[in-house]
């Protein structure tokens, strides 16, 4: 796929101020098809991490934070779903902005910590204007291209 034009891999973009409707749900495939519908109360159930000193840095707004963001380790929801081998997941969010998140990079995370699929921020419950169920990459720092909010779908693909 020509690197220009993967969105998933986008080079620049204006951040949608637009908040798409939603309550959080989202749907989890695996590499074989099957699918789970994946709703807030679910994560709250798997073991939570936090990743502390997080800044979301905008090219069009600005840097915000530090902030504390907290929810389950991207990899332990796929690997509490999902059993058979797969090698990267697609994040998608409602307003089609995504992703793509190789297993090697959920397997050796960056020293400013896991990438999670957060639903709190300083402790409290994301409103969905801050995204309600939101990837954060800690090792992102430059423009907040991978901190997807209004997470939709996430693609396990073998
Ligand atoms: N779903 C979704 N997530 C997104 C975006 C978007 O347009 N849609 N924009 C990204 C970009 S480019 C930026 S700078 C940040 C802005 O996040 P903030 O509103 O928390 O400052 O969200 C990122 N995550
Ligand atoms: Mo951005």
């Amino acid at each position: 796929m020509d690197h220009e034009h993967d969105t998933l891999r986008p080079h620049s973009h204006d951040p949608n101020l637009q908040t798409p409707t939603g309550d959080g749900t989202f749907v989890l495939s695996g590499p074989n098809g099957s699918e789970w519908l994946i709703v807030p109360a679910d994560l709250q159930r798997l073991p939570q991490a936090t990743v502390a000193n997080c800044y979301i840095v905008s090219t069009g707004h600005g840097t915000s934070g530090p902030f504390t963001f907290g929810g389950v380790r991207l990899l332990d929801l796929i690997q509490a779903f999902i059993a058979e081998e797969w090698s990267e997941v697609e994040v998608i969010s409602a307003d089609g902005f995504g992703n793509r998140l190789l297993a090697s990079e959920l397997y050796h995370p960056d020293p400013a910590g896991p990438i999670l699929l957060a639903h709190t921020l300083d402790s409290n419950p994301m409103t969905r204007e801050q995204g309600l169920v939101r990837l954060i990459v800690p090792s992102e720092r430059d423009d907040a291209l991978r901190q997807v909010k209004w997470v939709a779908r996430g693609i396990v693909r073998h």
